[in-house]
């Protein structure tokens, strides 16, 4: 890191949240929808929760023959759209279904401390990349509301995956009035149709900042 970049470390304070969004089994290598590198963000969330008091995490926990699936639209394969009632939908393999393995956290992670874990994409016909606002836009999480409850005021963005979960968290914590960063080496993308690109942009448009963990102290 340079010099000028040292002097400008982003200090956490004690209204200041860890959110750790879906470093879940599915995500990871030998998951149905692996994230390529995933679990290298494991040990960086780890090193960089020590030092957050506030930690929540979310986990994709989605119905059985959920819309996000392919599986759930005949003659659609995974990483193909459809325009559902809320917009367009890209279809996924199956993954994170409710109670299953593969919709576990990572047993790599090390985050006793965490204070909650929030749950999205549970309503069987809306996906919910974001942890504060579903699919359609409108229906809320609670996790806004947990936030101001608490009194944060700064949110840190890590996890699965950069280009969704992660960038559509972030994305609504601005909306919510939450000064916002993405740590950027504590997330890792899934990048289909130029998605990873895509979502950097929208995210600096929104106003959420790009970090690196070594920027925080
Ligand atoms: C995610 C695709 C489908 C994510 C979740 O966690 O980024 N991506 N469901
Ligand atoms: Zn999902």
């Amino acid at each position: 890191m340079s010099a000028a970049l040292a002097a400008e470390k982003v200090k956490i304070a004690g209204d200041s949240v860890l959110i750790v969004v879906d470093v879940q089994n599915c995500f990871l290598p030998g998951g149905s929808l692996a994230v390529k590198d995933g679990d290298k963000v494991v040990p960086v969330i780890n090193r960089l929760a020590k030092n957050f008091a506030n930690v929540v995490m979310t986990q994709d926990w989605h119905t059985a023959g959920h819309v996000s699936f392919a599986s759930s639209h005949a003659g659609k394969k995974p990483f193909e759209t459809v325009d559902l009632a809320y917009g367009k939908q890209v279809l996924w393999p199956d993954h994170c279904v409710q109670g299953s393995d593969g919709a576990s956290l990572s047993k790599d992670l090390s985050i006793p401390h965490a204070q909650l874990v929030i749950r999205k994409g549970f309503h069987k016909d809306v996906d919910s990349y974001s942890a504060f606002t579903e699919a359609d836009g409108k229906t809320s999480t609670g996790l806004a509301g947990y936030l101001k409850a608490r009194k944060m005021k700064r949110v840190f963005v890590t996890g699965l995956a950069t280009d969704f979960c992660v960038a559509w968290t972030a994305t609504d914590a601005r909306k919510a009035g939450f000064e916002t960063y993405v740590i950027e080496d504590a997330c890792r993308g899934i990048d289909t149709q130029g998605s990873l690109a895509k979502a950097w942009k929208d995210m600096a448009k929104a106003g959420v900042k790009k970090i690196q963990s070594g920027d925080v102290g």
